[in-house]
């Protein structure tokens, strides 16, 4: 079983995440991290805080001479604004100053449930680990994840598809195509009259103090049919999907291919229709609208998944909130923050994706190393082709 945890707190020293059952002889460089850390920190609408971090990878465990060990693998990424948070994130009893302390929790946030729950006075003990600061980590056990897709011939990549309501156009457009146009685009969208409505509606709303949320497309490519299964609600493929996308920082909606859409139509115009094709002894399907899964399992066809993420809570323009100290009725904290991380949230939708196949993909091959997963691959494709 593939699984991780991570650990730190946005302003804290270091983000550091274990993963465990990451089969042996992988080729892992850091550069392969390093650069969707990166595209991760990218976007136009993101506040100062990326321009004070350069997130890299250190490969502190289970990696030797490029490549995997069997063992778990340790990735840690140093929080640079540390040094102007030292005092105020000490581990130090002594550092407590009862001054210094969030009071006033933000609509939208895990502050006030936050504090209740975990008996908390200072706001700021919640925050640190509910920021989207996290979100590095996933991006990194993302990159590890890909390192293992590469060898199978899996691609996952990910584009905004919409902001604030103004939605990009590019149907019928290959993902390579998409993708390529999106990587170049400030606030990756490959459509240029999208782009230019959502930046001028960035700008907007910078001024007005507030923020805001979108939706974005994730496309997964070369995956053999049969990875998760339809004989278990934990080993169903859209399920385990759909709540590691939900765990993400601000993520409030989930659709595979059509998604919410498939509701409003009849089944006819719903399901994609097989075809058989004798030269290439493989079926064909019409359309894509199952978004490439059926019963739980993929079907050959590209995985499509949207996720919808709302606005950032931390707003510049504060909204009503109770000061939890006195009980006065005020206006929420003023955090330093961004106008929106969608470009970003690409990014770790895309890692998210990335590291949910790579254990299905791991749970239909097995193998402690690369070369006997690719052996029961190729075993397992041999059996789909003759049957
Ligand atoms: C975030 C608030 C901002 C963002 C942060 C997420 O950080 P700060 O409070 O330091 O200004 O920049 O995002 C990141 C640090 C990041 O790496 O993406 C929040 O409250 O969620």
């Amino acid at each position: 079983m593939l699984r991780f945890f991570t650990a730190g707190e946005s302003h804290g020293p270091a983000l550091t995440a274990i993963v465990e059952g990451f089969p042996a002889g992988v080729p892992v460089r850091p550069e392969d991290i390093d650069r969707d850390l990166a595209r991760r920190q990218e976007g136009y609408g993101r506040g100062g805080r990326m321009k004070i971090e350069r997130d890299r990878v250190q490969l502190r465990s289970g990696i030797r001479f490029g490549e995997s060990l069997g063992s778990p693998v340790t990735l840690v990424v140093d929080n640079l604004d540390w040094r102007n948070w030292t005092r105020k994130m000490s581990a130090l009893a002594e550092d407590r100053d009862p001054k210094v302390r969030v009071t006033r929790p933000r609509p939208g946030h895990a502050d006030l449930a936050g504090v209740q729950k975990y008996d908390r006075q200072d706001v700021r003990d919640i925050l640190e680990r509910a920021s989207a600061r996290e979100t590095t980590m996933r991006v990194a056990v993302g990159g590890l994840a890909k390192c293992l897709l590469r060898p199978l011939g899996i691609e996952v990549r990910a584009w905004v598809s919409e902001v604030g309501g103004i939605r990009a156009r590019h149907e019928g457009l290959p993902p390579e195509e998409i993708f390529a146009a999106a990587e170049r685009s400030p606030v990756r969208v490959a459509d240029p009259e999208a782009e230019r409505a959502i930046v001028t509606l960035v700008d907007e709303c910078k001024k007005a103090g507030d923020t805001l949320g979108g939706v974005v497309e994730v496309v997964a490519t070369g995956l053999p049919p049969g990875l998760g299964s339809h004989v278990h609600w934990d080993r169903k493929l859209d399920g385990r999907l759909g709540g590691a996308l939900l765990s993400l920082q601000a993520a409030k909606g989930v659709e595979i291919g059509l998604g919410f859409e498939a509701a409003r139509r009849r089944g006819s115009q719903v399901q994609d229709e097989i075809s058989w094709d004798e030269a290439a002894r493989a079926y064909r399907r019409s359309s894509n609208h199952a978004g490439g899964t059926e019963g739980g399992m993929t079907n050959g066809s590209p995985l499509v998944v949207r996720v919808a993420f709302k606005p950032i809570s931390t707003l510049m323009k504060p909204l009503g909130s109770v000061d939890i100290a006195s009980k006065e009725e005020t206006r929420a904290v003023i955090e330093r923050s961004d106008v929106m991380a969608i470009p970003a949230a690409a990014v770790i939708a895309e890692a998210v994706v990335a590291f949910e196949l790579a254990g299905f993909a791991l749970e239909k091959f097995g193998g402690d190393s690369l070369r006997e997963i690719l052996r029961n691959r190729d075993g397992y494709l041999q059996q789909v082709r003759e049957a």
